[in-house]
C-alpha cells in the first residue's frame, strides 16, 4: 500500500518541483559573499600568524560544508599547539590581538562548552566565531562537503529542510530541537536509503582520506568525482524527495528502537549502542550517530517535550506535502 501511495503521489507532487527549486536558489549565497569571507579569513590569518607563526586557521560548518545560506556566520577553527596553555588562555590572547585591529564586538567566551571568540568585521559585515582545536568539526565539514558533491539533490533537500526547520523554530539546540548538522545527517541517511540509492556510504568504501583527530580515526572514500553520476539511476524529483523525507520522519522511522547511522549507511539498534536509557541528560529519544565520534548522539539534546514538538512538526510537514494545494508556502509558514 505504501508503495502504491508513493507512486500515486509522485506525478502529482512533481508539479511543485520548480517552486521548490526556486526556494533552494533563493537561499544560495552569492559569489560575492564567498569573496568577502575569503577576505576576512585572510585578515584573520595575518593577525594570527604574527602571534603564532605555526598556527593555522580552518573554516568549518555551513561556510565550508556547502550547506550555508546567504548571510550566514563564519565558523573558524584555530589549530594550534597548546603546550601548557589552556584553550581559554588562547581564546583570551586571540581576543586581545583581534581587539587591537579594527574588528568590532570582539568577545571572548571562555566559559562556554566550546570556548570561542566572537567578532564582527565592519568592512565585510560578516560575523565570525573562532574556536580552538576543534578539528573533528573541520573533518566532519569535509565529509558533508564531499557528500554534497555526489548528487545535487542532497544540497537541494538539505537547504529546504534547514529552511523549514528555521521557519518552524525546530533548529534550536538550546530548546531541545536539532542542529543544522543533525538535519544534514538526516538528509544524507535518507538519500542512502532510497532504492536505487541516491548516495553511497563513503565510510564503507575504500579509504582515500585518513586523519586521526583526538584519537578518533576519521577515514572514508573522498574521491567522489570518480563515482560518476552515482544517483542517476534514481530519477526522483526534489519535490518528491521532500515529500518522502517528511513522510519517513513522520511515519517510517522507528523512534523506539533505531539509530540513524551515516557511517554504516543504515540504521543500527539502540541496544547495540547501549542508548536505551537516559544517562545524565542524554535521553536518546531520537538517535543520530555522529559519523566519526560514534559515541556521540546528535539527538541527545532532545527531551520528552521537544521530541513531541519535533514529531508533530514532521507530521505537519508530511500532511502539507500530501494534501496542501500550495506546499511551498505553507511548509515554511512561521510558527
Ligand atoms: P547553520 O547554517 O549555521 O545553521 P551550520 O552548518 O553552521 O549551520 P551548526 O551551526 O549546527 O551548523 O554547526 C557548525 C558546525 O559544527 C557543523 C559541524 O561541523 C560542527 N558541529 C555542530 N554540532 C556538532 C556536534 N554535535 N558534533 C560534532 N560536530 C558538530
Ligand atoms: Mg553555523
Amino acid at each position: 500500500r505504501h508503495v502504491k501511495m508513493q507512486t500515486a503521489c509522485r506525478k502529482d507532487i512533481d508539479r511543485f518541483n520548480s517552486q521548490f527549486l526556486t526556494v533552494f536558489e533563493s537561499l544560495i549565497p552569492a559569489d560575492e559573499e564567498r569573496v568577502k569571507q575569503k577576505q576576512l579569513l585572510t585578515v584573520l590569518e595575518k593577525l594570527v600568524a604574527k602571534e603564532w607563526p605555526d598556527a593555522r586557521l580552518y573554516l568549518y560548518g555551513s561556510c565550508a560544508n556547502s550547506f550555508g545560506f546567504s548571510k550566514s556566520d563564519l565558523d573558524v577553527c584555530l589549530a594550534i599547539e597548546l603546550g601548557n596553555n589552556e584553550k581559554s588562555e588562547v581564546v583570551l590572547k586571540l581576543a586581545d590581538i583581534l581587539q587591537s585591529d579594527n574588528l568590532q564586538n570582539v568577545q571572548a567566551l571562555t566559559r562556554a562548552r566550546v570556548p570561542v571568540v566572537k567578532l564582527m568585521d565592519p568592512v565585510t559585515g560578516i560575523s565570525c566565531d573562532i574556536c580552538v582545536n576543534n578539528m573533528l568539526a573541520v573533518v566532519n565539514t569535509k565529509l558533508l562537503y564531499d557528500y554534497a558533491r555526489i548528487d545535487v539533490r542532497l544540497r537541494q533537500l538539505a537547504f529546504i529542510v534547514k529552511h523549514w526547520a528555521k521557519s518552524r523554530g525546530v533548529n534550536e539546540t538550546y530548546q531541545g530541537t536539532l542542529s543544522s548538522y543533525a538535519y544534514v545527517l538526516m538528509c544524507i541517511h535518507f538519500l542512502q536509503q532510497r532504492r536505487p540509492a541516491i548516495l553511497p556510504c563513503l565510510q564503507a568504501m575504500n579509504i582515500t582520506y585518513f586523519r586521526n583527530v583526538d584519537n578518533v580515526e576519521c577515514a572514508y572514500f573522498d574521491q567522489v568525482e570518480k563515482l560518476g553520476n552515482f544517483g542517476s539511476r534514481n530519477g526522483e524529483s526534489i519535490a518528491h524527495l521532500v515529500w518522502a523525507f517528511f513522510h519517513y520522519w513522520a511515519y517510517c522511522h522507528d523512534y523506539a528502537t533505531d539509530v540513524v547511522s551515516v557511517r554504516t549507511g543504515s540504521t543500527l539498534s539502540k541496544r547495540t549502542k547501549d542508548w536505551t536509557r537516559r544517562v545524565g541528560n542524554d535521553r536518546h529519544l531520537i538517535c543520530i550517530e555522529d559519523p566519526f565520534e560514534v559515541s556521540h548522539d546528535l539527538g541527545r539534546v532532545v527531551d520528552k517535550y521537544s521530541i513531541r514538538v519535533l514529531r508533530e512538526e514532521f507530521e505537519r510537514a508530511a500532511e502539507i506535502m500530501q494534501y496542501d494545494p500550495n506546499p511551498c508556502v505553507t511548509l515554511f509558514h512561521p510558527y
